[in-house]
């Protein structure tokens, strides 16, 4: 079969050599290479511009090269095509990894000792709560942010959930829906986005929402940039100098130099690197789903168009 490959990543060369060395039995496409785009049956992208997408008239099935999909939902006439998305276990432990040291930052006020070492303050000791004080709210429930829940619960934080819906099958903590938003709000003490970016969930951390967290609370955005309305986050940090964020995902990525986060001493930037892309891991991946697809010559979507995700 013929595969496209397009990354905007910075090491999309290595990523590049272990694809190939994968799917050895495949021509395998760059833009670098000169052929007729009309001959491509897969999508293997991140970030692809839309005229490149264009080209591609016969295209079969895109595969997006990360767990998020909304870079592929961007491009034109891709209507009826399969998209399937990493679901890499190295991921989601990564994600799991990151989520409990900014839990742990935060319950240990190790930002607080930490701007007391650069004045060197020797400073009085403050009450840390125990696991079991702690509830953690978990926004998006889906292959990743299951995975942090169960394993956040399991070190004895009290934690729940927020859906689109509240069915619970197999779930073992509390479930909120959108008609319970401000009960999920109020019982948090750190609030967890793992939530794609579709246009339900753009603006959903906003000034409402904010005002609702208790004043010593703790915000952590793994998910899309665009579900916190920035403006919204720096004015309420003003207004709660106990509040907290620790960011992974910005509207606009990188972030501006000129950006008001970056001297937020409440606030935590890490570059969209809460979850490294594994390259084996997700080779693997793509792999085992590119095999069934070659083998049936169809496959289900991973996506729900109407969904967003
Ligand atoms: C992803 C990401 O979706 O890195 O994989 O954001």
């Amino acid at each position: 079969m013929n595969i496209f490959f397009y990354a905007t990543y910075s090491n999309k060369d290595e990523f590049l050599v272990t694809l190939k060395k994968k799917f050895k039995d495949e021509k395998i496409y760059t833009v670098k290479d000169t052929f007729d785009y009309s001959i491509i049956d897969v999508a293997m992208v991140w970030n692809l511009p839309q005229h490149i997408c264009k080209k591609m008239k016969n295209l079969k099935v895109i595969f997006s090269i990360g767990a998020g999909v909304d870079h592929v939902l961007k491009l034109p006439d891709i209507n009826n095509l399969p998209i399937i998305r990493v679901k890499d276990p190295s991921m989601r432990i990564r994600m799991y990894n990151h989520v409990l040291s900014q839990i742990l930052i935060f319950q240990l006020k190790l930002k607080i000792y930490d701007e007391a070492q650069r004045k060197k303050i020797w400073m009085n000791e403050r009450y840390t709560p125990l696991n079991s004080e702690l509830t953690i709210g978990i926004m998006g429930l889906g292959y990743i942010g299951n995975f942090v829940a169960l394993n956040v619960k399991k070190l004895g934080y009290n934690v729940i959930g927020l859906k689109r819906n509240t069915e619970t099958k197999n779930i073992p903590f509390e479930i909120y829906d959108k008609s319970s938003l401000n009960k999920f709000i109020n019982k948090s003490d750190v609030i967890v986005s793992i939530l794609p970016d579709t246009k339900k969930t753009k603006n959903f951390i906003n000034s409402n929402f904010l005002k609702k967290m208790k004043g010593s609370s703790l915000l952590i955005n793994i998910g899309r940039g665009p579900a916190v309305n920035e403006l919204d986050l720096i004015n309420h940090i003003k207004k709660n100098p106990n509040f907290y964020a620790s960011l992974d995902v910005f509207i606009k990525e990188p972030l501006s130099k000129r950006h008001k986060f970056w001297q937020n001493k409440n606030i935590t930037i890490t570059p969209h690197v809460a979850a490294i892309t594994d390259h084996d891991s997700s080779i693997n991946y793509l792999y085992k789903r590119f095999m069934t697809f070659k083998k049936n010559k169809k496959i289900k979507s991973d996506v729900d168009l109407k969904l967003g995700y």
